[in-house]
């Protein structure tokens, strides 16, 4: 029998307890969502500005989400991929024709999916490319985020995310973002078998690369027979205002990472999309996992596709998102405390007119979280507003009020 919690003090210190310390959660102890909305242990109700990191796109606990996970999980939940299941060809197939792809790679959390990618530009390197064994480099950014294992921590630039996790997987070579000379450059050594970034940096606090950097970066690859390793495990699926934010700049990733909102939020599936003169340099019983591709992911990744297209949530997202950033803009004109609005669709940040080091952000979002809208500070200063793609424009409203309220009434 599952114990119920009586108190959001008492889920606290629950997991002050019994959990690992991993995470710094703002004081709110949630226990139900829907759309746009989430409610805490004593029924107070909050607009959810971060959506899971931009995992529930499609809104919390969606009614055709949950029904496909509901009348899957009665017939077949997993099999393992040592026998075939009447689910997963389906859903390749799918999602082959959704983003244009010969060949999907489903795996599990983000990091699995980048993790996937790497094995698959590496070894295209050496078996297409040509590359000496085990020199293939591949190039990242600097202020990346591509997940937590040791091998991708070792491109990430943030110190938090690598002090005393070493050693570090080599191969990789990292240079600054949004700079197509670091791309000319670094491209150009006959080594290199693929560049990985995100179209715009999520964790970074929301950073958008000049207009033509992406398209910039495809051309470079190609003329360089590099692969384009687009991760858009958080700025894809309609989050941007397009399926892809590659497709802002026309841009067809050779490697394309989605995770997140594949599933709605409803259980981890990731994906790996690529051609197959690329995905077919793994051969059988060189890479997998045990819930990768299983019946149940596969039946909840086409209800959760099908709810992005039917409810023309890239549309909104653009739609929303200009309105959202003109009404920051409004109070960046009336208030000192924001330097700078950025962000494309639903995908938007501020910087707060405080040191990286300050609180003044993370008390912002407390006084946010009080007033009924739930966000969080990425690196100190920057607050990542990110709302599902389904919100509609009298609840955008609503909750621009709630921003505007607190930062023109804020106080140390
Ligand atoms: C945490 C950040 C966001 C991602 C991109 C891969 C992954 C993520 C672009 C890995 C995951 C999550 C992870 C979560 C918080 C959140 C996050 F703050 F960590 F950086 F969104 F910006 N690529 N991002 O954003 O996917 O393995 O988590 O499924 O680790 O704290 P995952």
């Amino acid at each position: 029998m599952l114990s119920t919690i009586t108190s959001s003090q008492e889920a606290i210190e629950l997991e002050e307890k019994f959990g690992a310390h991993n995470y710094h959660p703002l004081p709110v102890v949630l226990n139900k969502g829907e759309g746009v909305y989430l409610w805490d242990v004593e029924g107070k109700r909050y607009f959810d500005f971060l959506s899971a990191y931009s995992a529930v796109n499609q809104g919390h606990c969606h009614p055709r989400i949950i029904n496909a996970l509901i009348e899957q999980a009665k017939e077949l939940t997993l099999t393992s991929r040592a026998f075939y299941n009447d689910k997963l060809g389906v859903a390749e197939k799918y999602v082959c024709e959704l983003f244009g792809y010969d060949k999907a790679l489903f795996m599990n959390s983000g990091a699995e999916a980048n993790e996937s990618a790497i094995k698959l530009a590496r070894k295209w390197g050496y078996t297409k490319k040509g590359i000496p064994d085990n020199e293939a480099v591949i190039v990242a950014v600097k202020k990346n985020f591509h997940g937590r294992t040791t091998t991708i921590i070792s491109a990430s630039t943030d110190s938090a995310a690598r002090k005393n996790f070493g050693p570090f997987m080599p191969g990789f070579e990292i240079i600054d973002y949004d700079d197509v000379l670091a791309l000319q450059k670094a491209l150009a050594n006959p080594r290199v078998c693929g560049l990985w970034i995100e179209p715009i940096q999520g964790e970074a606090g929301v950073y958008v690369p000049q207009e033509g950097y992406l398209k910039a970066a495809a051309d470079l690859c190609k003329k360089h027979n590099v692969l384009l390793m687009m991760d858009e495990i958080q700025t894809g699926i309609a989050r941007t205002g397009k399926m892809l934010a590659s497709d802002h700049e026309g841009v067809r990733p050779d490697l394309l990472i989605l995770g997140k909102a594949l599933s709605g939020g409803v259980l981890p599936i990731s994906l790996v999309l690529a051609d197959d003169e690329i995905m077919l340099v793994i051969k059988p019983g060189e890479h997998g996992s045990t819930f990768g591709g299983n019946p149940l992911a596969a039946a909840v990744v086409m209800a959760a596709m099908d709810v992005v297209k039917n409810e023309n949530l890239a549309e909104n997202a653009e739609r929303q998102g200009i309105v959202f950033r003109d009404r920051m803009n409004a109070i960046k004109e009336k208030s000192s405390m924001i330097t700078l609005v950025r962000g494309k669709g639903l995908l938007n940040a501020i910087v707060i007119n405080d040191s990286p080091q300050s609180e003044t952000a993370w008390n912002l979002c407390l006084k946010f979280a009080k007033n009924g809208l739930l966000a969080k500070p990425t690196h100190g200063n920057i607050i990542r507003l990110a709302p599902p793609l389904v919100i509609n424009e009298d609840q955008l409203h609503e909750c621009c009020d709630i921003i505007e309220d607190c930062i023109m009434n804020y106080k140390k």
